[in-house]
């Protein structure tokens, strides 16, 4: 009989390393964040200690090669994700905005001296990284951006807000892009450089575990050093996107599979009408609704993969994984959140933090919205964003 967690056998798809990855993974999340993570999401925190956990297991940055980066495969990569997201996805923010968006950007984009002086600390989580490209009024629509950098001698001067960073308030440097008289252009910007502070964005109802702030950079100053000198216009920021976006494409998979283990434990334990509520057909209908979409969506996690291992996977076939995956998580995890009546309310459970957290992974890395018309587009021939 195939099994209720891996009903396809997907297991046998993956080689010996990559078990052992997951493996590793999967009990760092047992024993280091589900037993706090109840308690961070309450209290808005992701301790900061956790970065140097995380480069201990070799996760930052562990696609990347050279510079004491682990140089692991991309399915390898993505099943990390999956993992770490099982537990949360503030824990799988945390590792892709510091490895797939800050080290991406100065691995692919830097200067010999940037790659040496960071990447390494970074690898390890002794310096962490933010990625400021959103701006207040300036999201789905990074082309229009208002931060400026503009030439004074030799240095640049930089000045402009960047708004929902993740990990802004205690990162050591950000990835900040900013307009020049070029184009856009990105900068390593140290976060004790005079003129640049973040501001802690309170209030959130969604990935409450993770640090997410405002950045403000006023007449930040820094030498042509900083600049990365391999980024020209736009297309520097969106390829660090897709790094990150395809990690996302596993991750949701990793939420989406703790909704659905929860939910089939719960409704084979819970008693209403004399049954298991996993005896009513309209529970059986739920359960496997989620189980058919959540293997879909691992096995285009899996394809995507080793097609991107092969080099082969092009941008707008991460935004079919984005789209899909994210969209089918949650209504797995809104699905699954019913099967526990009023028990799913609670952080008890994992479901309801599942749920709410997929509403920002909805958002980040382009919307639903985005990605449906990059595909739109891929097809018709037709932009249809304006
Ligand atoms: P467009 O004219 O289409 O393109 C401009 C230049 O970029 C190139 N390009 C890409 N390059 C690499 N990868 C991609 N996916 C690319 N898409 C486009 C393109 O070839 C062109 O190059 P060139 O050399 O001709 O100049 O640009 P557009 O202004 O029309 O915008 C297209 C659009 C809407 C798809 C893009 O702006 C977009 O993706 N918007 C969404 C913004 C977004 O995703 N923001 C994410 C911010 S970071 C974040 O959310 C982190 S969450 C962190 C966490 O995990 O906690
Ligand atoms: P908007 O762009 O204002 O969009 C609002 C709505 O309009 C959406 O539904 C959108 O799909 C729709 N829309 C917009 N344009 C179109 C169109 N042409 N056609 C149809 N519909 C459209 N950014 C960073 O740079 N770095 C980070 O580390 C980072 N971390 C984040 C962490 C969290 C928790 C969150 C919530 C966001 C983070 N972001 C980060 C920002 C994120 O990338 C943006 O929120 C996202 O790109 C959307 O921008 P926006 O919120 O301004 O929405």
């Amino acid at each position: 009989m195939p099994d209720a967690m891996d009903f396809l056998a997907i297991d046998a798809l993956l080689d010996d390393e990559e078990r052992l990855i997951r493996d590793t993974v999967r009990a760092f999340v047992r024993d280091r964040i589900l037993p706090n993570i109840g308690q961070w999401f309450e209290e808005g925190t992701l301790p900061r200690e956790i970065g140097r956990e995380l480069g201990a297991l070799g996760l930052l940055g562990m696609h990347l090669h050279g510079y004491e980066c682990p140089g692991a495969s991309a399915v390898a990569y993505g099943i990390a994700c999956m993992e770490l997201e099982a537990g949360d996805a503030g824990v799988r923010s945390f590792a892709s905005v510091q490895g797939s968006l800050a080290m991406f950007a100065i691995h692919r984009f830097g200067s010999e001296e940037q790659k040496r002086e960071w990447l390494p600390a970074m690898a390890r989580g002794e310096k962490i990284g933010c990625f400021g490209l959103t701006e207040p009024d300036f999201g789905s629509n990074p082309a229009d951006m208002r931060t400026t950098a503009r030439r004074d001698g030799s240095d640049w001067v930089i000045d402009g807000t960047k708004m929902w960073i993740t990990n802004g308030s205690f990162a050591d440097l950000a990835i900040v892009w900013a307009r020049t008289d070029e184009g856009i252009a990105g900068f390593v910007v140290p976060t004790d450089t005079k003129g640049f502070s973040a501001n802690l964005i309170h209030r959130k109802l969604s990935l409450r575990a993770s640090v997410t702030s405002e950045l403000v950079l006023e007449n930040v100053r820094l030498p042509d050093s900083a600049r990365l000198p391999g980024a020209h216009g736009l297309g520097g920021p969106l390829a660090c996107l897709n790094e990150a976006r395809f990690g996302i494409v596993w991750g949701v998979m990793g939420a989406a599979r703790s909704c659905y283990a929860t939910a089939l434990e719960y409704a084979k334990s819970r008693v209403q009408f004399d049954r298991p509520i996993a005896a009513f057909q309209l529970t059986q209908e739920k359960l496997v609704n989620m189980l058919l979409e959540l293997q879909k969506g691992t096995l285009l996690a899996l394809h995507l993969g080793r097609m991107k291992d092969e080099g082969r996977l092009h941008p707008t076939q991460v935004s079919f994984g984005k789209l899909n995956n994210v969209r089918e998580a949650l209504a797995i995890a809104r699905e699954a959140r019913s099967i526990l009546g009023a028990n799913g309310v609670t952080l008890e459970y994992p479901i309801i933090r599942h749920m709410n957290n997929l509403e920002s992974v909805l958002t980040y890395e382009g919307t639903s919205e985005i990605h449906l018309l990059v595909i739109g587009q891929a097809i018709t021939g037709l932009p249809a964003f304006t």
